[in-house]
């Protein structure tokens, strides 16, 4: 096992990975910016080590300075939490170079996930259903109006360096083809540097069902069941839960199967998670492939009673995975709490905790770097806590979610509470009928 692990991360996910590290005879190196040197992650950490100004760019995102981190510290393994550096294929190739252990998946791995296109056809080749357009990146605006019809409008255009909803548009006739074309292949090369486009047909209101996938060393590949994160607002995720609502049994078998022969199919090792689209006719389709741990993983956690980030430091130390088969039961339902105003547009809002009061009790976690007295920086993701219920019904994880919200108090700054209390009194959710056209149709914002 690792003596050291560098947390190349902030926030909760770092106390998260901290905890763990703790908890295995693990010492632990934080790395913050100016910004974060009050964070419970610098104080809980054995080491820690400031690696730069507030700015993303030039802290957390700084890989010459996380690298030093690393070595002056001696540490063994790094681990990159999510967001930041956890997809990045460099990161993880400087990291092996530098004789630190990624806690991640493989650069191949992740270099044949990053490109969207890319990822559709090493899917389709290993006959994971994927959604009908082009086989790979679209170059000429012939071929992109022969796909449309092929496949009928309306379509969507996305960016093959994009992913998570971003430089989308969708394209309802082949007049309106050729600009969006255009348009999109030029924002893809200002935001990623790759004008590369692809096409597909746009599925209505489609459920986002994603499953956890879990690999080790020895190309043992397993799933952990579905998360559905259909409740989300312009493409960020809200409210994320297993089981889904909306899958049966057999169909959840199906995807299950498909997500660890697409995992199988890159020798996927350490945690991931395939995200699929469902359609009404509950037709599922590969969409992407998230090469990290998720900030919703606590919910397949509490499900499977399995510590997934434990998985991964032991995955990435040798340990074989456990194959005997993990049986889920009852429900869990994660909502996330951002420092954000709902009733002004989920307008960030940073700013000083004034005070904080966590619920608690049976089945309630809660999964958070924030304490009264906290300055939240405006730097950074606005994510200030995870609260997670766990219950044998649906319906008895969503009142407990509804008495967890109503207990938990944040003064000094807004936060998204109040827009979770009225989904978790929303009667299509509660009848789970919903789709990722929820917060539109609901009028729930209104
Ligand atoms: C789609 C789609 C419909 N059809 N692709 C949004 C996030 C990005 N990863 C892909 N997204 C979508 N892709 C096809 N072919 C609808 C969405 C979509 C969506 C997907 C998941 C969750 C919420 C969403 C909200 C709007 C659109």
């Amino acid at each position: 096992m690792f003596k050291k692990i560098l947390i190349a991360n902030r926030g909760e996910i770092a106390l998260r990975v901290i905890r763990v590290c703790r908890e295995l005879g693990i010492k632990t190196v934080a790395v913050y910016s100016e910004a974060d040197r009050d964070s419970l992650h610098v104080r809980f950490a054995d080491e820690a080590i400031c690696i730069g100004p507030p700015s993303s760019r030039e802290s957390y995102l700084n890989i010459p300075r996380i690298i030093a981190a690393a070595e002056v510290t001696a540490a063994e393994a790094v681990h990159p939490g999510y967001g930041f550096l956890a997809e990045n294929a460099n990161f993880a190739e400087i990291c092996t170079s530098s004789g630190l252990k990624f806690i991640g998946p493989s650069v191949e791995s992740i270099n044949s996930m990053g490109d969207k296109a890319y990822a559709k056809d090493t899917m389709r080749r290993a006959e994971v259903p994927v959604i009908p357009g082009s086989d790979g990146v679209v170059t000429d605006l012939k071929l992109a109006v022969d796909i449309a019809y092929g496949v009928g409008f309306p379509v969507i255009l996305k960016a093959v360096a994009g992913g998570g909803g971003k430089g989308m548009r969708i394209v309802r006739a082949a007049d309106e083809l050729e600009k969006n074309f255009v348009m999109a292949s030029n924002e893809a090369e200002a935001a990623f540097g790759n004008p590369g486009i692809y096409i597909e047909k746009y599925l209505e209101n489609p459920h986002h069902i994603e499953f956890q996938v879990f690999g080790d060393q020895y190309g043992n590949v397993i799933h952990l069941n579905e998360r559905d994160c259909s409740i989300q607002r312009r493409h960020q995720k809200l409210v994320e839960e297993s089981p889904s609502p909306f899958i049966s049994s057999a169909l959840r078998e199906m995807m299950g199967a498909a997500a660890v022969k697409g995992a199988r199919s890159v020798n996927y090792e350490s945690a991931g998670t395939m995200e699929f689209l469902v359609d009404k006719y509950h037709n599922f389709y590969f969409m992407e492939m998230n090469t990290r741990i998720q900030v919703e993983h606590p919910v397949t956690e509490e499900v499977t009673g399995l510590d997934l980030i434990k998985m991964q430091i032991e995955v990435a130390a040798g340990k074989k995975l456990n194959k005997k088969s993990h049986k889920p039961s009852g429900h869990a339902i994660e909502c996330r709490i951002n420092a954000e105003d709902p009733a002004n547009n989920f307008r960030p809002s940073p700013g000083e905790i004034k005070s904080f009061h966590l619920p608690g009790g049976f089945g309630v976690r809660v999964d958070t770097h924030c304490y009264a007295g906290y300055r939240v920086p405006p730097n950074y993701d606005s994510l200030i806590a995870k609260l997670v219920t766990f219950a044998p019904t649906r319906e008895e994880a969503i009142d407990k979610m509804a008495s967890a919200l109503e207990e938990f108090t944040v003064e000094g700054i807004h936060t998204t509470i109040p827009f979770h209390q009225k989904v978790m009194k929303n009667d299509l959710y509660r009848a789970g009928t919903f789709d990722t056209s929820f917060i539109e149709y609901s009028n729930i914002l209104i």
